[in-house]
């Protein structure tokens, strides 16, 4: 491994490390420049984003979370009993500990890539939930894994909260939702949150805060290139930005370079220019009818959408 050395700081497995690297160098190798999302999340980041979820322009994770209260009798009305609870993407368990305690669930499947996260998660629900059935898999819930043997007979229920559908393009949404289909079987229910197109000030206080924590959470991704792949960005010549982008629906993350530079990481070179950005998120918001027509378009029916009484957020109830 020709960067092995450049790689002995490394805080990930050695594969994932290789794949961070692999990714980093050939998105930031396109024009316009470009870096995933999902390396937000390293412990840091994780502490970052829940940070971000209590900032008071921050509406989603509140919302979404008043939402799930409020309907708790409704949803319930729509869960069989004794069901496996399948949620896409592990997080903070407080929106599933809702659903657990609202429901008479027979299992618990969190599927997640992390496995620590997993086996935490796990340990914590196992307390307060003694005679719930916690079978965890560590899978990228965005292709295809299996569920586990002993949750195979039992009605499904898919959960996927907090519009994290909102960070996949609208033709990568509908593939997802579509093996998730697949996956939960026929007959499945699905749980699943999308944040609402709104006015865009309200967007754009709630991607650009006050306090600079989604700066630090944007910014984040550049420390852990640098710390993980040996990087040499220098944090105080990119700004955070966040922009609402009308036509494809989507707010849009960026960080962007104060000045002319360049960057070198595993012995490439990257050249910015003043005012070049990377792009780092793309949050797409969909009015309700544009989300039924995608959830139809992958082979659901929508049952029930509520949103609050001020339409910020929405939660779809669908079934197979
Ligand atoms: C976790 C993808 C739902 O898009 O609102 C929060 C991530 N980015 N602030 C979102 C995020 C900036 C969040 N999701």
């Amino acid at each position: 491994n020709v960067h092995a050395s450049a790689l002995a700081e490394a805080h990930l497995p050695d594969e994932q490390t290789t794949a961070f690297a692999r990714e980093a160098i050939e998105d930031l190798s396109q024009q316009p420049k470009k870096l995933s999302p999902k390396y937000f999340y390293d412990a840091t980041g994780s502490e970052l984003f829940e940070a971000i979820t209590r900032l008071p322009e921050y509406y989603p994770t509140r919302t979404e979370l008043a939402i799930l209260k409020e309907r708790g009798s409704e949803i319930a009305k729509i869960i069989p009993e004794n069901a496996a609870l399948v949620e896409f993407g592990a997080g903070a368990t407080t929106k599933v500990r809702l659903l657990l305690n609202q429901s008479r669930f027979a299992a618990y499947v969190p599927v997640d890539i992390s496995g620590d996260f997993l086996q935490a998660q796990a340990n914590g629900l196992k307390r307060d939930f003694p005679s719930l059935g916690i079978y965890p898999v560590a899978a990228d819930f965005t292709t295809p894994f299996e569920l586990p043997k002993a949750v195979a007979s039992m009605p499904k229920v898919g959960f996927f909260p907090g519009s994290t559908i909102g960070n996949f393009e609208p033709h990568e949404a509908q593939a997802f939702l579509r093996s998730a289909r697949q996956i939960l079987g026929k007959g499945a229910q699905m749980i699943i949150g999308a944040d609402l197109e709104k006015e865009e000030r309200l967007l754009h206080a709630a991607y650009n805060d006050a306090a600079g924590v989604t700066a630090r959470f944007n910014l984040n991704v550049l420390v852990r290139i640098n710390r993980e792949l040996g990087g040499n960005f220098d944090l105080s010549a990119f700004t955070h930005g966040a922009i609402y982008n009308h036509d494809r629906h989507r707010i849009e993350m960026h960080l962007i370079s104060r000045k002319n530079q360049t960057v070198r990481l595993l012995g490439t070179s990257f050249s910015f220019r003043p005012g070049e950005s990377i792009h780092t998120e793309n949050s797409y918001k969909y009015s309700l009818d544009r989300f039924a027509a995608l959830a139809q378009g992958a082979g659901w029916r929508v049952r029930e959408s509520w949103t609050d009484s001020a339409k910020m957020f929405s939660v779809h109830a669908l079934e197979a």
